[in-house]
């Protein structure tokens, strides 16, 4: 008998084909392939509705929205930020000639640590480049607080953030701008993509320039810009997506709630915990091995692996220990001892809406008694 599939971290939906044939027919039809076309307007539309914002601008990926995040406010200097993150959160930083400096994350949400951040301003500092990590909000009062007293700007990198509310509204209108991810691995998905979150239409009108070469009309270029464009496919997928995400969250808060009443009472694993002022999207399932466990993290990894099962160490090493940062003073893991901790103890769990409750118990199962 040939082994089943592997059960990865995650998959995403994919919608009945027949519905995305009209999107294709009609960009067939209209030759209109990219640069702002009318899928690409409609999804901007739809999306800030369905977040609750007012401005939002596309982009071919999140990367490339976080590295024009940090051109559109001018950021230089020095940015204080997590090492608890993906490491396009630094990257983005490193391309726009910025120093990163890390600081410690909080043990419960695994973002950083509001208490830490004044300590590492100098100078040189310009802003902070929070992640609100598996979609938990940062302490985003205290955040701003320290950001206004030191005139400081706020960029979130909410690639894990999609539709999360905060205290009854989008978790997106925290900060300066907010950038999304819509990378096949999130929770709302264009194969590729991203946007930024804008506080008013001036800024996005910047931000529009900038992912666009610096384009304000035919023959006017008003920045050194970039080629941050969505496509029209792209963004036809999104809108498409759209149609199923209610579903898709209903079905993964099941995982979620499943994982938490099988998992529970397991000596040496504990989960994040669920804010009662936060409406989650349960992009991210991680359980924390620590004592008490029968298995270390790596071992946990490496037995599911063999049933098929592929979890993840999101996120593992942490951004401070790779080659183009670990130099950098605050990259001591000595400086770190909250996030190195948390980064030896995680391994995220598969969930997506495709997956069955009956292998989600079966998962449960092997990590219950490993
Ligand atoms: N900031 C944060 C906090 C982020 O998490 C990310 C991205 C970014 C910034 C940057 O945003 P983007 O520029 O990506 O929009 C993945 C993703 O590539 C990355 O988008 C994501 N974070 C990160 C957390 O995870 P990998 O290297 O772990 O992905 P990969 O290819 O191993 O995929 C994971 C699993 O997903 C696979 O085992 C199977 C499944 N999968 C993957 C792909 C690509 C599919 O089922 N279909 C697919 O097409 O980085």
């Amino acid at each position: 008998m040939s082994d089943p599939d592997p059960i990865y971290v995650t998959k995403p939906h994919m919608p009945p084909l027949e519905e995305f044939l009209p999107y294709l027919e009609s960009i067939w039809e209209s030759g209109w392939l990219t640069n702002g076309g009318p899928f690409h307007q409609e999804l901007e539309t739809a999306l800030a509705e369905r977040l609750g914002v007012e401005h939002l601008s596309l982009f071919a990926n999140g990367t490339i929205a976080l590295v024009t995040a940090l051109q559109t406010l001018r950021i230089t200097g020095e940015v204080i930020t997590t090492p608890y993150s993906f490491v396009a959160t630094a990257h983005s930083l490193l391309w726009n000639g910025i120093t990163p400096v890390f600081v410690d994350v909080e043990p419960g949400s695994c973002n950083l640590d509001p208490r830490k951040i004044e300590e590492a301003i100098t100078p040189r500092t310009s802003a902070i480049l929070p992640v609100h990590c598996y979609g938990t909000p940062c302490d985003v009062e205290a955040i701003q607080a320290i950001a206004d007293t030191y005139g400081l700007k706020v960029i979130y990198d909410a690639a894990h953030a999609f539709g999360v509310k905060h205290k009854g509204e989008s978790l997106l209108r925290q900060g300066d701008l907010s950038m999304l991810s819509f990378h096949a691995t999130k929770v709302f998905t264009t194969f590729e993509g991203g946007a930024l979150v804008c506080p008013d239409a001036k800024t996005k009108q910047r931000v529009d320039f900038l992912k666009n070469f610096g384009h304000s009309g035919e023959v006017t270029v008003v920045a050194p810009g970039i080629n941050g464009k969505m496509t029209e496919i792209q963004a036809a997928f999104g809108l498409l997506q759209l149609r199923h995400l209610d579903e898709a969250i209903v079905r993964r808060a099941a995982i979620d709630a499943t994982y938490r009443e099988l998992l529970g009472g397991v000596p040496g694993l504990t989960f994040l915990s669920q804010d009662e002022g936060t409406v989650g999207n349960f992009a991210y399932f991680p359980v924390f091995v620590g004592e008490g466990y029968p298995l270390s993290r790596d071992a946990l990894h490496a037995r599911l692996r063999e049933r098929g099962i592929i979890g993840r160490r999101y996120f593992y090493p942490l951004i401070a220990e790779f080659p183009m940062y670990r130099g950098l003073p605050s990259a001591d893991l000595g400086n770190l001892p909250v996030a190195k901790a948390i980064s030896r103890s995680v391994l995220c769990l598969p969930i997506y809406p495709d997956l069955d409750l009956a292998t989600v118990d079966r998962i449960a199962a092997l990590v219950a008694a490993p």
